[in-house]
């Protein structure tokens, strides 16, 4: 018998736990487990010593460590039968690699660890099989489902740091190939075991290939740690951390010479947007994820105060997430025209009531049209009337989900909310027990509805809207 599995959890996405150090070994990437049935544990002790005074680290007992199981005279079919049970037993989601032990003995005969070779491995045959029966997929992302909660994070969030990075290095190609790439997987029904099953899947480039090809061998991406340990992404990131900090204010106060976000504000050459100053007032806020019950005692207050018009909780909510950034709300009017107003109407109340600390407001840009009835602009936002704003919410809400509004009775609600910002009349910092959320309202006419609704809902990628800010 196999030794029973520990309980330490390895998880998707969280490459971290993936590399865990092994001091003392050669190859700190690499744990292996050496199966020891048809083997038997006198061959089972001398292979695992041996590889041990190679420098491979080599697992007594099966743990969410494990990268490579390795077998001698073993059916595939029977290894992975007691590798799922294992691994489900241990809450491992990225399944090691699983070879043949002439991989292992190719490594020691040579002394370093050799790439997993095709011929190494011991197929799961069952997984071949849902492959090869899966839909083909789409080329495009808005036909395709993306799951919030899908099998391969373990690649996903690999690309989409080489993306990022892509992005701060302004290789802008680069960077919508990586995030095409991250997107496509996150639509397979099945979890990524081997190159093979990628074939025939669309928007997956030479390069992209690659980092999941050494992803799958080694666990780990050399280019992606790099790119997560690069000095200058990492300062990127912080600055763009700041609301209204977009990636060409971020270059440039890198180029500056500025490293973080204390010498930004002590810098006398640095000039901030209205923006980026309540992005820097309300930091730590802003910060914090927004919860599903916020956005809805949100979506509730603003309801209240509008109640003729259709109000759509959209973007990361809309498409499942348990939290986001802000809150994306769509207001339009059941009579096409009836949407003119609304928005100022909405400002006008919740400024009475105290709760907007900050407010950016854009009128719609239906008239910026040359002769032949084209907006000429550069931009490539939709053209509906918005307000990027930050609202006081009350961090211990009285509602909790649209699911109670039904059971408290929707005014009930309302009345709570609204009362609540009714006490706290022009006052910009948070009270105790408050918080500021970033909101977005989008006016669209009626008419204009469903393209709204889908450009706001996202993900981006999936949306025509490219850029934001
Ligand atoms: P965001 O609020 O920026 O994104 P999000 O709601 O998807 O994510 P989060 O949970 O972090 O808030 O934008 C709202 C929607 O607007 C987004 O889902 C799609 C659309 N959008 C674009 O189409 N292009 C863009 O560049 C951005 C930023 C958003
Ligand atoms: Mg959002």
């Amino acid at each position: 018998m196999d030794p029973a599995c520990s309980t330490k959890r390895r998880r998707v996405g969280d490459p971290g736990a993936q590399r865990a150090d092994r001091p003392g070994t050669k190859f700190p990437e690499v744990m292996i487990f050496v199966r020891e049935s048809k083997m038997g544990s006198s061959r089972r002790a001398m292979i695992s010593a041996l590889a041990r005074e190679k420098g491979f680290g080599v697992a007594d007992s099966f743990s969410t460590s494990v990268t490579h199981v390795v077998a001698e005279r073993n059916q595939p079919k029977d290894v992975w039968i007691w590798l799922k049970k294992v691994s489900a037993k241990c809450g491992l989601e990225v399944l090691p690699e699983v070879l043949d032990i002439s991989w292992l003995t190719d490594c020691m005969e040579s002394g370093c660890r050799l790439p997993v070779e095709d011929r190494h491995r011991l197929k799961d045959e069952s997984e071949e099989e849902v492959c090869t029966k899966s839909p083909s997929i789409p080329i495009y992302a808005c036909q395709r489902k993306t799951p919030v909660n899908h099998l391969n994070h373990h690649f996903t969030c690999a690309l989409e740091a080489l993306a990022e990075g892509a992005e701060f290095s302004e290789s802008d190609g680069r960077a919508l190939a990586f995030r095409r790439a991250a997107s496509v997987l996150k639509s397979l029904p099945f979890r990524v075991a081997k190159i093979e099953q990628l074939r025939g899947v669309p928007c997956l480039g030479k390069h992209s290939i690659r980092i999941i090809q050494e992803l799958l061998d080694l666990g780990a991406c050399k280019e992606v740690e790099q790119i997560r340990s690069n000095e200058m992404n990492k300062v990127m990131k912080v600055f763009m951390s700041v609301w209204g900090v977009g990636l060409k204010t971020a270059t440039r106060w890198y180029r500056d010479g500025l490293r973080s976000l204390s010498e930004v504000r002590a810098s006398p050459s640095v000039k901030l947007t209205r923006m980026q100053q309540a992005g820097f007032e309300y930091y730590r806020d802003l910060a914090r994820p927004v919860s599903h019950v916020e956005a809805d005692t949100i979506t509730a207050a603003i309801r209240a105060l509008l109640p003729n018009s259709f109000i759509t909780i959209t973007g990361g909510f809309r498409r499942g997430k348990d939290a986001g950034h802000d809150v994306d709300l769509l207001l339009t009017h059941p009579d096409e025209g009836g949407e003119v107003g609304l928005l100022s109407k909405l400002l006008e109340h919740l400024n009475e009531q105290g709760s907007v600390m900050f407010q950016d407001y854009r009128d719609n840009t239906y008239k910026e049209t040359n002769a032949a009835g084209f907006n000429e602009s550069k931009s490539t936002m939709d053209r509906f009337e918005r307000c990027f704003t930050i609202l006081r919410l009350p961090l211990s809400p009285r509602v909790t989900s649209h699911k109670d509004d039904k059971v408290t009775g929707r005014q009930e609600v309302n009345e709570a909310v609204t009362s609540h910002y009714t006490t706290n009349l022009r006052k910009k910092i948070p009270e105790p027990g408050e918080r500021a959320v970033r909101v977005d309202f989008v006016v669209c006419p009626y008419s204009q509805y469903a393209f709204a609704l889908l450009g706001w809902t996202g993900s981006q990628i999936n949306s025509p809207m490219s850029h934001r800010m």
